[in-house]
């Protein structure tokens, strides 16, 4: 009897608390990021800022229309492969999320931008920088950080400016990001007057650089701007050293992580690299930047790389904007997001305009030196 007791005790307990969980509305939200390949490490960077913005709205408790909600993040790898990208995207629409917060690349925000514009989803990238991701005339598309216009051409401007440039060289990786950062750049030295010696590519899984850096050698150049990410600007700053090229080296924000000092073994000079971030905080912003930074740490054993804030704050202004809609249906929220005007997150302040762009977004220049990184400058 004591145990039928306990037995039907427990039972009782378990269907409870079931019922309980079954009165929550269960919104699921996606991620996607490359949780594979050679920038694994980004990926799971944006992935964790998703998570813990998703665990601290379930710990706080949302109430939207009513009803308690319980967020379900459905975190996909689309290996920074724009056919991967868009399978997920459809997977993400088929699974029936919410919204989707993602993808990383440019690369695969763009053609997945399609699937989640025909399903009415809406999308935020906390990361993609190529102009082209909100100019498709998109409803659904939003991004939270200053595009590569506004990146490729302030460095442009800062290599003939600040590093006194000369003889310029550039390389990309001909992705959707790598191509089109490196075109402003180039655009931003010749605004300033300045020439490019030489242009090389490569492509984003390369990983010897010899040929195009010999080319590169010859030309003598005092400044690199290298348009791709941290996985293969690494390797090419510890050959560029191997090589005796004693070159500035440029990069936008794909480059610029706290994994680069080691992808580059230990190759990098101090305040030999410059790099931007498509965002930046200031002032008594700092403060929150901060905590968030201690807390993600706390939480995944690991530093922020470079744009989990940002994904946590995406995060956050959707559900924003489902909790000011009263609902989590894309018709209802999307209108609500797509006002967005003076959310503050950790990341500062975000308002959207028509194109679905954050409004006077900020980039911040950084160095490295001893291995770590260091601010610059924050430009608007
Ligand atoms: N913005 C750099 C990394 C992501 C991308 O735009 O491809």
């Amino acid at each position: 009897m004591n145990a039928i007791f306990k037995l039907s005790a427990g039972a009782l307990l378990v269907a409870s608390s079931t019922l309980v969980m079954s009165q929550d509305m269960v919104v699921k939200i996606g991620h996607v990021g490359p949780t594979s390949g050679g920038i694994a490490h980004l990926g799971k960077d944006n992935e964790n800022g998703a998570r813990m913005a998703i665990d601290e709205l379930n710990a706080k408790g949302v109430m939207i229309g009513g009803k308690k909600v319980k967020f379900e993040l459905l975190a996909e790898d689309d290996a920074g492969d724009p056919k991967q990208g868009t399978a997920a995207a459809q997977k993400l629409v088929d699974s029936k999320v919410a919204g989707v917060v993602g993808h990383l690349n440019s690369g695969t925000s763009i053609p997945a931008s399609k699937v989640y514009s025909d399903a009415g989803i809406p999308q935020i990238s906390p990361s993609a920088t190529n102009p082209k991701f909100t100019r498709q005339g998109y409803k659904t598309t939003f991004r939270v950080v200053a595009d590569d216009v506004h990146l490729g051409g302030t460095l442009g401007k800062y290599a003939v400016e600040q590093l006194k440039g000369k003889t310029i060289a550039v390389i990309d990786d001909r992705t959707a990001y790598g191509q089109g950062v490196a075109d402003e750049f180039e655009k931003g030295v010749k605004a300033k007057g300045g020439k490019i010696a030489k242009r090389e590519f490569t492509n984003d899984k390369a990983t010897d650089f010899t040929a195009i850096l010999t080319s590169i050698k010859a030309a003598k150049p005092d400044v690199v701007f290298y348009g791709g990410m941290d996985a293969v600007a690494g390797p090419m700053i510890r050959q560029m050293k191997q090589l005796g090229i004693n070159a500035k080296f440029m990069g936008g924000d794909g480059i610029c992580s706290g994994e680069l000092p080691k992808l580059s073994a230990g190759a990098m000079g101090d305040g030999q690299v410059v790099c931007a971030e498509a965002g930046g905080v200031e002032g008594t912003q700092k403060v929150a930047m901060e905590k968030f930074k201690a807390d993600f740490k706390k939480k995944f054993n690991t530093d922020v790389q470079i744009y989990a804030p940002y994904v946590y704050d995406a995060t956050q202004v959707m559900v924003a904007a489902m909790v000011k809609a009263g609902s989590v249906d894309p018709v209802k929220y999307l209108p609500v997001l797509a006002k967005t005007n003076g959310y503050q997150g950790v990341t500062g302040t975000i308002s959207f305009d028509e194109k679905g762009d954050i409004k006077n977004g900020a980039l911040t220049l950084y160095t490295y030196k001893g291995g770590n990184r260091e601010q610059i400058a924050v430009v608007r």
